[in-house]
């Protein structure tokens, strides 16, 4: 009976408080929250995940019918509402205070849609994983100098152009935003999320994949189960389409402090969007 270390049930339970009826990604539309958070030890010390930011943020909608993917990448520094706290903040703090739960439920707040399952990685999973898979096909747009997943200063240089990015080159296009800006670095994460999809429908080998989710362990937390990501592999493989979304915003600063100031229409819009892509029609029994 195969099982993973990584499965992590929200406390909420497992199904959102807006949906009526749990959600089955075996034969259901379903969200996923993926988020990506440096909880590298030489930073961070032993802590793992807990008290960290999100430095990466994007959520996903999978329909069935239409073999499609939507997805959109929130910037870290967005100024939003999270749920429980007095002032508006950072999207990426609602990890800091209330870890993925609250994570969750500031995205779920953000767009009035549910989000019913979220992976979570730290750098080292996403190295295992695109390590696993063989590598990712990504589109280059321009000349990459980046340090590497251990801070060595320039380590990874990646030309420009269609290419394979290893493990490590991957890590390094997806953290890389001096050059640009956390909004450009939101649009390469989504690269690389599309080229995971597309990659892992490439897998010939099952127990292979089982062996990575078992090992990924401590790196990763997912309320997905075993059997979900088992059947979330076929899943992959049917998926025609995957569109990427943009939310518009704006740079500000408030009491001298950055943020990124969302335009409320984008956030109704990429809202309204996901709900029709889900089929989502209703409301749960969120009381707040
Ligand atoms: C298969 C199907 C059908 C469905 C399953 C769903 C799918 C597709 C799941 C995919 C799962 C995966 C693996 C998705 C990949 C997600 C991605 C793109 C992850 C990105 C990489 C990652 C693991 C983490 C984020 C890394 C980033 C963006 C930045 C790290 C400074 C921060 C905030 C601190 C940080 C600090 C230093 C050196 N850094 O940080 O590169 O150093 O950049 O300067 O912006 O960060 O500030 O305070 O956390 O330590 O001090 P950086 P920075």
């Amino acid at each position: 009976n195969a099982s993973s270390k990584a499965q992590e049930t929200l406390s909420r339970g497992e199904k959102s408080q807006l949906r009526m009826n749990e959600v089955d990604p075996g034969k259901d539309n379903f969200s996923v929250l993926i988020a990506g958070i440096d909880d590298s030890k030489h930073r961070k010390g032993e802590k793992g995940f807990e008290g960290n930011r999100t430095d990466a943020l994007i959520l996903a909608t999978f329909n069935r019918d239409q073999k499609s993917v939507k997805m959109v990448s929130i910037p870290r520094d967005s100024y939003v509402t999270i749920p429980g706290r007095m002032n508006k903040d950072k999207i990426t703090h609602a990890h800091a205070f209330g870890g993925i739960d609250l994570t969750v439920d500031t995205v779920e707040h953000l767009f009035n849609i549910p989000v019913d399952y979220y992976v979570r990685v730290n750098f080292d999973a996403f190295l295992q994983i695109v390590d696993t898979l063989g590598g990712v096909d990504v589109d280059v747009k321009k000349k990459i100098v980046e340090q590497d997943s251990q801070d060595r200063p320039g380590a990874i240089t990646i030309e420009p152009g269609q290419q394979r990015l290893n493990a490590e080159q991957a890590l390094a296009f997806a953290r890389t935003r001096h050059a640009d800006s956390d909004i450009m670095r939101g649009d390469r994460q989504k690269q690389i999320v599309e080229a995971i999809i597309k990659e892992s429908t490439q897998i010939k080998s099952i127990p292979k994949y089982g062996k990575l989710i078992e090992n990924v362990g401590d790196n990763m937390s997912t309320n997905f189960t075993f059997g979900n990501m088992l059947a979330l592999l076929k899943y992959a493989k049917s998926v025609g389409d995957i569109e990427s979304l943009k939310l518009e915003g704006t740079d500000t600063r408030i009491n001298n402090i950055y943020y990124y100031s969302l335009n409320e229409q984008s956030v109704q819009n990429i809202g309204a969007r996901l709900k029709e892509h889900l089929a989502y029609t209703g409301s749960g029994t969120q009381d707040s």
